[in-house]
C-alpha cells in the first residue's frame, strides 16, 4: 500500500524529538502512535487488544463529575486575605489577630439556578464562597451577593430548588425564575418576600463579579480566648463600587457573549488590575438581639446598617487566575461547617441545615471522603489525625498505629489539645423536642419595605419592570395575582405598577399577613446600587466603533483618556481585519460589529468618516449598536461626521446630556469624566408608551 503523507493538508502529527516530550499512557508507557486504533489491516475492524486507545477512551469516558445541583456555574480564582486591624477581645482566630499576613483564598463566583453551561447574565442570587487557607485550617465563608435568604429553614430548600429549576416533565425553563413552579413556590411562601424584592431589584443582574457585595447572610458568633462571645455578620465590601446592568441588556449580553462574567473577571486579573473587597463585620452582642425587631437568627431579615455599623478589618484581593479550571474551581469543596477556633455557629435553622448538606454533597460530587486531599481542598497547614483509606486516598499515615490512645508513638503522633482545639460557644440549650419556628419569625413584610423605600426611583422601576416580566411569564391567572396580594403588604404603589403592568382590571386582595408589618422602618442608602456607585471609570470598559476616514487623533485620544481613568478599552469595526483612519493608518479590531454589540461596553464612541457613516446607517448591526446604547441609558460620545448614523438609528432628534460630540480631542477627558457616573439615569427614567 502507498505510504500517504498525513502532515499535508494541515494534519500535523509531529513526532517527539526526544524523551522528555515523548507522549506516554497514563501508565507512563511511550506512545508510538496517536492517530490510529490498532486494526486489522488498513481497512479491517479495530481491535480490542488496544489497551492504548481504549485507556484513552476509558478517561474520557469519565472526566465529568456530577455538576453542583445548585450554584452549577460558577468561576473561580485565587487570591489573598490581610487583615488591617486586629480584633483580639472579639476572636482568637489567627487570621483575626495577625494584621499584615497574606492568608491564601481561592474565591468562586456562581449564579445558583442555572447548569453548567447556562448564560452569566440569568436574573439570580450570585454566589461568593471564598475559603482562606489559614494556619489553623481552613475557613469558609460560603456566602452571597445578597444578604438575605428565601426561606428561615433548610427543610424547605429542596422545594425552593425544585420550583426554581427546570420543571421535572418538560426540562425547562433553563437558569430563570419567570416560570409559574417558581412563582407559585414564592406565592405560598411569604418568609420569601423580602428576597423577592432583593432578586427583583437590579442586584440580580450584576455588571460584573467584580462589582457586588458579598454576605455571609447568618448571623455568626465570634469567640475570644477567654471564651466569650459576640454576634457577628460578614459582609465583602467591592473597592470597585457597585454596578448592575439592566434588565433588557442582561438578555441581549445572555446572547452575545454568555460568558460575560467570567470573561470580565478572567481579563480584569490576567490585565493586572486585581478586584478588591474590604471584609466588614456587624458585631452585636444579647442585649442588642432581645431589642432588635426581628430574631436575629432569621436569614430572610438584615441589620440596617445604620442600626449596627460595619467595621472594616481587612481586605480580600483576586490576583491570580486557575491553572485549570476543572482541578480548581470545578473541584473545590466549601462547606459551611469549615471554620476555625474563634468562630462559631449560631441556631439559625437554615445554616444548621447547610452545615449538614454540604459535606455530603461533596461526597457525591467528589466520590469519596478524601477530597481535602485534592490541593484545592487541602488545608495549608499541618493536617494529623488517624483518619485512613477510602477512595483516592493521598496521604495515609506511616507505621503501625492508626489508632489513639496508643502505646507505640510515645505521645508523640497527634493528640487532642484543649487550649489549641476548636471549642464551641458553651450555649445553654433546653427546649421541647418539636417542629416549630420562632414567632419572632412570622414578620415577612416589613423589611421587604424597607429595601423597596430605600431605592432610588430609577432603581423602583426597575423593580417593578421586572416583577411584571417575571410574573408576566406565569400562565397562571390566580399565581400573578397572589403575588400582587403580597406586594400590597409592602408598598401600594408598587403592587399598582405591578398589577397596571400585568394588565390587572383590579387590585386583588391583601394576602393577610401573619404578623402584621412595621411600617416605619427608615431608609437605608447602603441598600441602595446607585447610591454607591464608584462615580468614576475604573475597571469599566469602553467600546470604540471605528469605520474607515474615522479621525485618528480622536481614536487615539479617546483610548488614553479611558486608560488614564483605569478603564478598558475595546475596537469594534466592521470587519475584525480593522479600519483604514484618517492618517491612512489601518487601525485593528477587537470585535466585528456583529459580535462586538454594545451590551458589552459601558460606554461607547462612534468615530467614522461621513462617508462610512452614511454607508452604515443603514446597516442593522451598526443601529443595534447605537440603539441599544442609547436604550440602556448609555453615555455615547460621536465624531461630528457621525450623525448620519445616529439619525439612521433614530436617535439623533433625541439627544440628551448623554451625548458628548468629539468636536475636539479635549472632549475625550469630559466624556469619560461623565463616563464615570456609569450610566445617564435621566434617559432611563423617561417612562415609554
Ligand atoms: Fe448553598 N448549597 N444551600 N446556600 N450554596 C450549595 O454545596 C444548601 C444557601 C451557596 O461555589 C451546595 O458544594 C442548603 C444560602 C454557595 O462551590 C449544597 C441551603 C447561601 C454555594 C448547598 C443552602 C448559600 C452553595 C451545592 C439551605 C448563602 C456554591 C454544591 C439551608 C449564604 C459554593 C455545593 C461553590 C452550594 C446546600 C442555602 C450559598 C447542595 C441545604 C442561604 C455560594 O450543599
Amino acid at each position: 500500500m502507498k505510504d500517504i503523507d498525513l502532515s499535508k493538508g494541515g494534519a500535523n502529527h509531529q513526532k517527539a524529538k526526544g524523551t522528555d516530550d515523548t507522549m506516554t499512557t497514563a501508565q507512563g508507557v511511550a506512545v508510538a502512535d496517536d492517530q490510529n486504533w490498532l486494526k486489522a489491516g488498513a481497512r479491517g475492524p479495530g481491535l480490542l487488544e488496544d489497551q492504548i486507545a481504549r485507556e484513552k477512551i476509558f478517561h474520557f469516558d469519565h472526566e465529568r463529575i456530577p455538576e453542583r445541583v445548585v450554584h452549577a456555574r460558577g468561576y473561580g480564582v485565587h487570591g489573598h486575605f490581610e487583615l488591617k486591624e486586629a480584633i483580639p477581645e472579639l476572636s482568637r482566630a489567627a487570621i483575626f489577630n495577625e494584621t499584615g499576613v497574606k492568608t491564601p483564598t481561592f474565591t468562586r463566583f456562581s449564579t445558583v439556578a442555572g447548569n453548567k453551561g447556562s448564560p452569566d447574565l440569568a436574573r439570580d442570587v450570585r454566589g461568593f464562597a471564598t475559603k482562606f487557607y489559614t494556619k489553623e485550617g481552613n475557613w469558609d465563608l460560603v456566602g452571597n451577593n445578597i444578604p438575605v435568604f428565601f426561606i428561615q429553614d433548610a427543610i424547605k430548600f429542596p422545594d425552593l430548588v425544585h420550583a426554581a429549576k427546570p420543571a421535572p416533565d418538560r426540562g425547562f425553563p433553563q437558569a430563570q425564575t419567570a416560570h409559574d413552579n417558581f412563582w407559585d413556590f414564592i406565592s405560598l411562601s411569604p418568609e420569601a418576600m423580602h428576597m423577592v424584592m432583593w432578586i427583583m431589584s437590579d442586584r440580580a443582574i450584576p455588571r460584573s463579579f467584580r462589582f457586588m457585595e458579598g454576605f455571609g447572610v447568618h448571623t455568626f458568633r465570634l469567640l475570644n480566648a477567654k471564651g466569650e462571645s459576640h454576634y457577628v455578620k460578614f459582609h465583602w465590601k467591592p473597592k470597585q463600587g457597585l454596578q448592575s446592568v439592566i434588565w433588557n441588556e442582561a438578555l441581549k449580553i445572555n446572547g452575545s457573549d454568555p460568558d460575560f462574567h467570567r470573561r470580565d473577571m478572567w481579563d480584569a486579573i490576567d490585565a493586572g488590575d486585581f478586584p478588591k473587597w474590604d471584609l466588614g463585620i456587624q458585631v452585636f452582642d444579647d442585649n442588642f438581639a432581645d431589642q432588635f425587631e426581628f430574631d436575629i437568627l432569621d436569614a430572610t431579615k438584615i441589620i440596617p446598617e445604620e442600626q449596627v455599623p460595619v467595621r472594616i478589618i481587612g481586605t480580600l484581593t483576586l490576583d491570580a487566575n486557575v491553572d485549570n479550571f476543572f482541578a480548581e474551581t470545578e473541584q473545590v469543596a466549601f462547606c459551611t461547617q469549615n471554620v476555625v477556633p474563634g468562630i462559631d455557629f449560631t441556631n439559625d435553622p437554615l445554616l444548621q441545615g447547610r452545615n449538614f448538606s454540604y459535606l455530603d454533597t461533596q461526597l457525591k460530587r467528589l466520590g469519596g471522603p478524601n477530597f481535602t486531599h485534592i490541593p484545592i481542598n487541602a488545608p495549608r497547614c499541618p493536617v494529623r489525625h488517624y483518619q485512613q483509606d477510602g477512595h483516592m486516598a493521598m496521604t495515609n499515615p506511616k507505621g503501625r498505629v492508626n489508632y489513639e490512645p496508643n502505646s507505640w508513638d510515645h505521645g508523640e503522633g497527634p493528640r487532642e489539645n484543649p487550649q489549641a482545639g476548636f471549642t464551641s460557644f458553651a450555649e445553654k440549650v433546653d427546649g421541647v423536642k418539636q417542629r416549630v419556628r420562632s414567632e419572632m419569625f412570622a414578620d415577612h413584610y416589613s423589611q421587604a419595605r424597607q429595601f423597596y423605600i430605600s431605592q432610588t426611583a430609577v432603581e423602583q422601576t426597575h423593580m417593578a419592570n421586572a416583577l411584571t416580566f417575571e410574573l408576566s411569564k406565569v400562565e397562571r391567572a390566580d399565581i400573578r395575582t397572589r403575588m400582587v396580594g403580597h406586594l400590597l403588604n409592602i408598598d401600594d404603589g408598587l403592587a399598582q405598577e405591578v398589577a397596571d403592568g400585568l394588565g390587572l382590571a383590579e387590585l386583588p386582595p391583601r394576602i393577610e399577613a401573619a404578623r402584621e408589618p412595621l411600617n416605619d422602618l427608615p431608609a437605608s442608602d447602603a441598600l441602595s446600587i446607585l447610591k454607591n456607585g464608584p462615580g468614576s471609570f475604573k475597571g469599566r470598559k469602553l467600546g470604540i466603533y471605528i469605520a474607515e476616514g474615522g479621525d485618528a487623533d480622536m481614536v487615539d485620544a479617546l483610548k488614553e483618556a479611558a486608560k488614564a481613568a483605569g478603564g478598558m478599552v475595546e475596537i469594534i469595526a466592521p470587519h475584525i481585519a480593522g479600519a483604514k483612519l484618517s492618517n491612512g493608518q489601518v487601525v485593528a479590531a477587537d470585535q466585528k460589529i456583529d459580535g462586538g454589540a454594545s451590551v458589552l461596553y459601558d460606554a461607547v464612541a462612534l468615530v467614522m468618516g461621513k462617508a462610512a457613516a452614511e454607508n452604515f446607517a443603514k446597516d442593522k448591526p451598526s443601529i443595534d449598536f447605537v440603539n441599544d446604547a442609547f436604550a440602556h441609558a448609555k453615555f455615547i460620545a460621536y465624531a461630528p461626521d457621525v450623525r448620519p448614523l445616529l439619525s439612521g438609528a433614530g436617535v439623533a432628534d433625541r439627544m440628551d446630556d448623554g451625548f458628548v460630540e468629539l468636536t475636539g480631542k479635549n472632549m475625550t477627558g469630559s466624556f469619560i469624566d461623565k463616563c464615570g457616573e456609569l450610566r445617564f439615569w435621566q434617559r432611563d427614567a423617561v417612562k415609554q408608551d
